[in-house]
């Protein structure tokens, strides 16, 4: 066998979900580029993985290389009680044979010093204990819903009822803005359904990492950095080494014409819409966004999805929408829209459009890759948050950070009416309120550029972690 070369070497653990790979991607990006590492990922599977995610993997550089593990099934699952964050973990949890395969390979072959997995992945961490090979996590989400992982066993003990019927918010430690038990996240919303027990158990288990590095800056939520970093028994290191944003130009090939489209228009006068690779609206609330777009006579670019009325996370797993999405909008708005609006099925290149300086705002459903890409560009929000812990984030955007409208929907429908969507458009692209948001975004751009300087903070922490790394060869 021949001798593994002096490279140090990390394992990757995606969990499902682009919102995961991405700034796992940009990690490795960044630790090989300025640490000179080779990284391998290792991807968990069901089978089916997207066209996005395949794309993203092929488009790495050489030293980054990756294997989907052979995928795992869910038929044993009950359809209707079964969430999300169940089937992530368990993609994981039924993989851990064939990563202990990869790993023992990648052991032998490489000089493989640690193990990075997402906020859902710490049962790879017996496996890394199996290799000597140190656990860390990599949490793609803010220091905030941080905070309440490692809060939440606490809140597990000392509350009985489900969190949504507690009288008083929730007081996140670190966190200013108290949160409403029915707007944490999805998850703990029903503390008898598997999904919860997955949640306390990946908590429970952030302890055993050897650190945690968290995608956020201290400029953007200095109370809970500040906290998380303070040494306590139990917590491991945290390193926050955000924002991990994709910072490169296109490559002009998949969604290039809304590219092309945006180098046509005013600069500053468009409003970006998208919910994510996994966020999907009613048949209704399409036709109603649809709607308040025309009539705030603004101009948007929109990633539209096929609707769905039982779920708001339809496409999580796929991205890509079964049926067009297209015919789904109301009659004749293409044509009424033309020339201000482009519409653009299932998926655009968003960390582009949103570096595009004709993008002057951005309607999200605030999942966290999206914030940050908003606010390594300076473009202000809508927040219009649909699952996951998006609620949080929203809250903190408009209530602490003060960045973002908020349009409020029908207390009895449920539904965000058109009028109320265009208001709020109309009030972030030309109002006061936008400007001053504007204003606070730009301070913010700047802030995130110097974490990622030469000297910022965020370069730093990744290189007390590449010495950390390099030091166990
Ligand atoms: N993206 C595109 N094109 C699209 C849609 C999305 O490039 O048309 C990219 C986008 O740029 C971003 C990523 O996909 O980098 C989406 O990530 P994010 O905005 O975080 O949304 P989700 O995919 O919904 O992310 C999941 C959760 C979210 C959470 C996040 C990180 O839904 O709530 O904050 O993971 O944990």
């Amino acid at each position: 066998m021949e001798p593994p070369s002096a490279t140090p070497h990390i394992a990757i653990v995606p969990t499902p979900g682009m919102g995961h790979l991405i700034p796992l991607a940009e990690f490795a990006k960044g630790l090989v580029r300025r640490h000179s590492f080779a990284v391998t990922f290792l991807v968990p599977n069901d089978g089916s993985p997207s066209k996005a995610q395949r794309s993203l993997l092929d488009s790495l550089s050489p030293s980054i290389t990756y294997a989907f593990l052979p995928p795992v099934g869910f038929d044993d699952l009950p359809a209707d009680t079964t969430r999300m964050e169940t089937i992530i973990s368990l993609t994981l949890a039924r993989s851990l044979p064939s990563l202990r395969d990869e790993l023992r390979r990648l052991s032998e072959s490489t000089r493989l010093v640690a193990l990075v997995a997402d906020l859902f992945g710490t049962d790879a961490f017996d496996v890394a204990k199996e290799f000597d090979v140190a656990p860390y996590i990599l949490f793609p989400s803010t220091s905030m819903c941080l905070s309440l992982f490692f809060h939440l066993p606490t809140l597990d003990e000392e509350v009985s009822c489900e969190y949504r019927d507690l009288p008083e918010p929730v007081t996140i430690p670190g966190c200013c803005v108290p949160v409403h038990g029915k707007d944490l996240l999805d998850p703990v919303q029903d503390r008898r359904n598997d999904a919860y027990k997955w949640v306390l158990h990946h908590a429970r288990r952030y302890r055993l990492a050897e650190g945690i590095l968290l995608n956020s800056f201290e400029e953007l939520e200095p109370g809970a950095i500040e906290y998380l970093k303070r040494e306590q028994p139990g917590k491991p290191p945290v390193y926050p080494v955000g924002p991990l944003v994709n910072m490169e130009q296109s490559s002009k090939s998949d969604g290039s014409d809304c590219l092309k489209w945006l180098d046509e228009q005013p600069n500053g006068s468009v409003l970006y819409v998208s919910f994510g690779s996994g966020g999907t609206l009613s048949h209704d609330q399409i036709r109603e966004l649809a709607l308040g777009l025309e009539m705030s006579e603004h101009r948007f670019l929109w990633v539209v999805r096929t609707p769905n009325d039982k779920a708001a996370n339809a496409t999580y797993f796929s991205v890509y929408s079964q049926n067009e999405p297209l015919q789904f909008l109301p009659q004749g708005f293409l044509e009424r829209t033309k020339g201000r609006g482009l519409v653009v099925p299932s998926w655009a290149p968003q960390a582009q459009v949103l570096a595009h300086s004709s993008t002057g705002g951005f309607l999200t459903h605030c999942g966290w890759n999206s914030v940050l890409e908003g606010v390594v560009n300076g473009v202000p929000f809508v927040v219009w948050p649909l699952y996951a812990e998006q609620r949080m984030n929203a809250l903190m955007l408009t209530q602490d950070i003060k960045v973002a409208l908020r349009p409020r929907a029908d207390q009895e429908t449920g539904l965000v009416g058109w009028d109320e969507i265009a208001g709020v458009v109309k009030g972030l692209m030309e109002g006061e309120e936008g400007k001053k948001i504007r204003n606070r975004m730009k301070d913010l751009k700047d802030a995130a550029a110097k974490v990622l300087g030469e000297d910022g903070s965020s370069s730093r922490a990744l290189s007390e972690l590449a010495l950390k790394w390099k030091a166990k060869l």
